[in-house]
């Protein structure tokens, strides 16, 4: 058994007898109440699911296992040489809930290097969609198709104990790990470089590694990578995407079907496209203004005239956070610190400035702040990578590492098949009618 994986199992199999005994003992407390306004809402704020990998904090933003990003972008391994952290590093961590060493994250890139060969059958169906297919269907579609790798549902339909459920998760989460920058660079090849696709390189790292597959050669395009992989990893469980893969997990599908469910989720304006939506209302903002660096005064005028639209402004607004994402801040350390004469760089940084105080004075907008998805297009564009209907892909290419890290937990705690209750509206009215 490998290192992470004997790890895994043991914290894992201890967490699972606590919780037996927690459940056993304290299973009658009542945790919350639902207001009727939640149920209808969106149900923010109900705590209904058991997530361990990260946990979100409306005024201070993401911790995972404890660590905020600016303290994982200090204690993470790095590439000798490079200030951005290992995506390798979060995985470990989330995984088996401790900081891994420089050993170990070495480990594991070589371990995804191992497990990273792609199905013929995937890179020959993904070469028969129409080239315009937007990346993110075909990065679900390709995820679906590796299904029939899948160790979980093979070992399931030869009769597998649910004692080994966690096992066959483990391998399958490894190896879809392993492979996803793979799939997300070949579509990206294939859809805007005429298919020429380049070799990996077997001396990179994970992130490093995809982004010399997707052919941008600046050296801090790596770095950007690997910060960038590593701050979109997990958001707690109730994020779309992940709540997505944990609901069709809990139903014994295996890690590609669940992750692929999640990839379709993220797929979302209101959720991952929204990094895409930002940049392309960037651009039109542009276009309409002539003018590459516009005043505080222009963008005002164009804000006001998406919002009479009936548009949200892309970037702006959390259904948990109620401050700056940190995602974003890690985001704007990294601009100010390489590229900070970069025009979009600047209008993102005017964008924060005009924003928030308009969102605010609508009195209905509960977070006026910019989410993850206010930063990334302007950087991105900055170093080449400037096909945006591209940008969900990277982020859902990170994604991976915290939903698959959850899935083989869910399955190491035997977590059940979730089934929340649902009202009709008649239902909901002559409940009224008794309280
Ligand atoms: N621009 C304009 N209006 C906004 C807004 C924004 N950025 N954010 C919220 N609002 C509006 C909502 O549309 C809602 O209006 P109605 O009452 O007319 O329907 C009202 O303010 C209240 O919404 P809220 O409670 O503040 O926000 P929600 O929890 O319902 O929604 C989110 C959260 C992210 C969907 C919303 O803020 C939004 O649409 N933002 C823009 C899209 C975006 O950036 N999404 C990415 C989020 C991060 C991620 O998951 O990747």
């Amino acid at each position: 058994m490998d290192r992470l994986k004997e790890k895994f199992k043991i914290k894992s199999a201890a967490l699972r007898l606590e919780l037996k005994n927690i459940i056993k003992e304290n299973g009658h407390i009542k945790m919350s109440d639902v207001l009727l306004k939640q149920t209808l809402g969106g149900m923010r704020g109900v705590k209904s699911m058991l997530y361990e990998t990260s946990a979100l904090d409306p005024e201070e933003g993401i911790r995972f296992r404890g660590y905020s990003i600016p303290e994982l972008r200090e204690k993470l391994p790095k590439v000798p040489g490079d200030k951005e952290p290992l995506p390798e590093g979060l995985f470990w961590l989330m995984l088996v809930d401790e900081l891994p060493s420089q050993e170990d994250v070495l480990w594991l890139s070589k371990e995804w290097r191992k497990r990273a060969v792609l199905p013929v059958s995937t890179l020959k169906m993904l070469d028969t969609m129409p080239p315009d297919t937007h990346p993110m269907v075909q990065m679900s579609i390709a995820i679906m198709s590796m299904h029939e790798d899948s160790i979980f549902a093979k070992r399931y339909a030869e009769g597998m104990s649910k004692s080994e459920y966690w096992d066959a998760t483990y391998e399958d989460a490894m190896n879809l790990i392993a492979r996803i920058p793979h799939v997300a660079a070949y579509i990206y090849r294939k859809a805007y470089h005429h298919n020429d696709q380049l070799a990996p390189d077997p001396e990179l790292d994970w992130a490093g590694n995809f982004a010399h597959m997707l052919g941008i050669k600046d050296p801090e395009f790596k770095s950007l990578m690997r910060l960038y992989l590593t701050i979109h990893a997990d958001h707690e469980g109730g994020n779309a995407s992940a709540h997505t893969a944990h609901l069709v997990g809990s139903t014994l599908a295996d890690p590609y079907l669940a992750f692929a469910a999640g990839m379709n989720s993220l797929a979302g304006p209101l959720h991952g496209l929204a990094n895409q939506e930002v940049i392309k209302w960037i651009f039109e903002m542009i276009d309409e203004l002539q003018t590459r660096t516009p005043t505080r005064e222009q963008i005002a005028a164009f804000v006001q005239k998406t919002l009479d639209e009936g548009r949200v402004i892309p970037g702006y607004g959390h259904a948990v956070l109620r401050k700056p994402d940190p995602r974003f801040s890690i985001q704007r350390v990294f601009a100010e610190e390489y590229i900070p004469e970069a025009d979009l760089v600047q209008i993102v940084w005017k964008i924060f400035e005009v924003v928030p105080p308009i969102l605010a004075n609508l009195g209905k907008v509960k977070n006026p702040w910019p989410n993850v998805d206010a930063h990334s297009g302007a950087i991105l564009v900055h170093y080449g990578l400037k096909e945006y209907t591209y940008y969900t892909v990277l982020f859902g290419v990170s994604r991976a590492l915290g939903i698959l890290a959850a899935l083989c937990w869910a399955r190491a705690l035997g977590a059940p098949l979730e089934r929340p209750k649902s009202i009709t509206s008649t239902w909901l009215k002559e409940y009224l009618k008794t309280v």
